[in-house]
């Protein structure tokens, strides 16, 4: 970590943090901090005006505490393990033959740039549909896997988020998260009576319909970004098997 902070001089924010118990570090992990190795920079820690509870390593390899709302790059890690024929050590992630995609239903509800932070943070993306074939397994699979969602205004029960979204002007140019339209990305079938671009009044403005979802028998909507809804992600076998021969 000293070797790849050293490249940035704000720092890099580390895995420690005392979220729970502010001045208490621990690692992600629940190592306490005096188990592991620092040096804490000049004047650090000094928790200013009460708002510091994640520690950044700085280019020298010191630490000091900093607000967690603040700005910092970091290093992710993750431990070697052996991955599926998706390419992941995901085991949610499921190839189906039908497509030859493997895919991974989310149940925690969430916003449809937060879900599609989720699938890219997985390696792989907010589901593109490209055929028929491809809507009609996905509709099963929302259908198998999904779970039912409290009955509030707060989520979509009956809808998930996908990968296509309407860019730009927001004209009702619906284009897939790799940037083609649907025609041509394959699968264009809107559920009966959609994209109807519903409208509310919320948080002091209107409120469109500019993301892109799936109905449990396979059909396309057009829904509120802002609102919490169950996901699918996708992800390329071949990617990692080619990515394997070289
Ligand atoms: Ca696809
Ligand atoms: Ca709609």
């Amino acid at each position: 970590m000293k070797n790849l902070a050293k490249t940035s001089v704000h720092g890099v924010f580390t895995g420690i943090h005392s979220t729970f118990s502010r001045g208490d570090y621990f690692s992600v992990e629940g190592v306490p901090l005096a188990k592991i190795t620092h040096v804490w920079s000049k004047g650090e820690p000094d928790n200013d005006q009460d708002r510091e509870g994640c520690i950044v390593m700085s280019a020298d390899g010191t630490f000091a505490d900093k607000n967690c709302s603040g700005t910092f790059p970091y290093i992710c890690y993750k431990k070697f393990s052996k991955r599926t024929v998706c390419g992941t050590s995901d085991l949610s992630y499921i190839l189906d033959n039908r497509t030859g995609s493997c895919y991974k239903f989310h149940q925690f509800p969430r916003t449809w740039s937060r879900a599609y932070m989720t699938c890219a943070a997985e390696n792989a993306y907010l589901a593109v549909i490209n055929s028929e074939t491809e809507g009609k397994a996905l509709g099963e699979l929302f259908l198998k896997k999904g779970k039912p969602l409290p009955y509030s205004g707060e989520y979509y029960w009956d809808t998930a988020h996908i990968g296509f979204h309407d860019w730009g002007e927001h004209g009702g140019q619906w284009i897939t998260v790799h940037g083609d339209n649907l025609k041509d990305a394959g699968y264009d079938k809107f559920n009966p009576g959609e994209p109807n671009n519903y409208s509310i009044y919320f948080m002091n403005s209107i409120m469109y319909e500019f993301c892109g979802g799936i109905t449990k028998v396979g059909t396309l909507d057009d829904m509120w970004c802002e609102r919490r809804a169950q996901f699918i992600c996708e992800m390329q076998p071949e990617d990692f098997l080619s990515s394997d021969e070289d």
